[in-house]
């Protein structure tokens, strides 16, 4: 049996609850896509653990498995189970011989190319997500499974190197130091490969989760980022280089659909939107510089709009766990969830946060988008359609700041009335059950829906 949780707005809906939730059932957490741009913080036993690469279930005592849709930078993977091992715990985690290996030249050029993208960046978060992918898919990148092969290694870096190197030097006129050199890449990549084989650490994927799911176990299937961000059903070019959407759980693990689609498809919903990054954002309250586009300080009636989202940002507590940045924030955009529901077929959801929202007089949502002088309910398929769409709200009455801790202890019919009203118009919507609902930042912290 298969559990797959997956973001469904822009990142960072609090997948890690949920994953945790879950993940007691579970005998192995499974990530299948991105790489060490998702920030995950897990708490354990009093303890707060940051992530960006590791599979959260290991910090429990799962076998955590890095699947072949991920892109891996072992020194972030050698660097996080270290400090779990300095920390007590024993992380099992494997990885798969067909995910594709992070190089520092591709760290470097996604510096270089954010900067000269300028409107068109991203806002990445410049781990090399995105040269990564590109590599893998211009059939000239490094698995996991060569860096086990010296021959091997030494053989793409010889073919892959000169060219990143004449792509820094002479389109980007960039210095190229080490992240360049054949030779230091070739041992410092050779050395993590021996790592991995003396650790045992590298499996194929898809056989390896087949056989536990024959013998009985919970695999559980984490999704970094969120549907917003996909390269595919995102908002291009501001999205992200894999698929966090549900399908990415199958090509990304090796998993055959019917075996994803067998189990619980879990959409994460963060009660409010939040992003980190560029592009545009309908329901966005205020703005932050430097990621809103065109963003002026603003004033007047605009003030009251930033302090409130001031106030969102600061107690939902909206910095990205990477790179520690402000996110921006905005109000529940229905067309979004909308799409994200089809596009991931959600056997249910999960809505975190409401507890952030609480003392509001109203909560508003953008129930659809004025587009071209017509209403419609979904994403248009361009982001240059997107930023033309201007969002119809729907105003709910607010719901009291109340003990959010009594209110996980006693159940559902606990959560304020005007809150419950809120959940169940997006269930509505989307057409799914609400399976848990999340009151507050802590594991204990989750209303699970009977
Ligand atoms: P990248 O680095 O190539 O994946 O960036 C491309 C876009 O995807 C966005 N992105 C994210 N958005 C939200 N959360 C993410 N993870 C971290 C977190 C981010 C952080 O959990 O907070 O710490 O800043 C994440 N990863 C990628 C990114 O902002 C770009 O818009
Ligand atoms: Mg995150």
């Amino acid at each position: 049996m298969t559990v797959t949780i997956v973001g469904s707005q822009l990142g960072d809906e609090g997948k890690g609850g949920v994953v945790d939730l879950y993940g007691d059932a579970a005998d192995v957490v499974a990530r299948y896509q991105g790489g060490d741009n998702a920030g995950h913080t897990v708490v354990h036993d009093g303890e707060k653990y940051k992530l960006s690469l590791v599979p959260s279930g290991a910090v429990r005592g799962k076998i955590g498995v890095l699947g072949n849709g991920c892109v891996v930078n072992p020194e972030t993977l050698f660097d996080e189970i270290d400090t779990l091992r300095e920390r007590g715990l024993e992380p099992d985690v494997r990885v798969s011989e067909r995910a594709h290996v992070i190089l520092p030249y591709h760290r470097a050029l996604d510096g270089i190319e954010e900067e000269e993208k300028e409107d068109l960046a991203a806002g990445t978060t410049k781990r090399g997500i995105g040269p990564t992918y590109e590599d893998k898919a211009g059939r000239r990148g490094v698995r996991v499974g060569d860096l086990l092969d010296s021959d091997t290694l030494r053989e793409r870096l010889e073919y892959v190197v000169p060219q990143k190197k004449a792509l820094a030097e002479e389109v980007f006129d960039k210095e190229t130091g080490e992240a360049f050199d054949i030779d230091h890449l070739y041992e410092t990549y050779r050395e993590y490969g021996e790592r991995l084989a003396d650790e045992g650490m590298t499996v194929d994927c898809g056989t390896f989760l087949q056989n536990r799911i024959d013998a009985g176990d919970n695999v559980m299937l984490e999704g970094a980022q969120g549907t917003s961000l996909d390269i595919d059903h995102g908002v291009y070019p501001y999205v992200t280089s894999s698929n966090p959407t549900a399908g990415g759980a199958t090509v990304g693990t090796g998993l055959g659909p019917t075996v994803i689609g067998d189990g619980e498809v879990i959409g994460i919903v963060k009660a409010y939107l939040s992003r980190v990054g560029t592009g545009p954002l309908p329901t966005e309250l205020g703005g932050v510089e430097g990621q809103t586009p065109d963003y002026d300080a603003a004033d007047g009636a605009g003030a009251d709009e930033e302090a409130l989202a001031t106030a969102i940002r600061d107690e939902g507590g909206e910095y990205g766990t990477v790179t520690g940045r402000p996110r921006r924030v905005g109000w529940l955009d229905m067309p979004m969830l909308r799409h994200a529901a089809r596009a991931n077929g959600f056997t249910g959801l999960a809505v975190n946060h409401i507890d952030v929202l609480s003392g509001l007089d109203t909560v508003e949502v953008g129930h659809s988008y004025e587009f071209d002088g017509e209403e419609i309910l979904t994403m248009p398929p361009t982001t240059e359609q997107w930023s033309r769409c201007e969002a119809t709200f729907k105003s709910f009455d607010g719901w009291p700041d109340v003990d959010w801790t009594a209110v996980a202890e006693d159940g559902y019919e606990a959560i304020p009335e005007n809150a419950r009203t809120y959940l169940e118009y997006i269930s509505d919507e989307l057409d799914a059950p609400i399976y848990a609902v999340g009151v507050g930042p802590g594991r204990e912290e989750t209303v699970v829906v009977e």
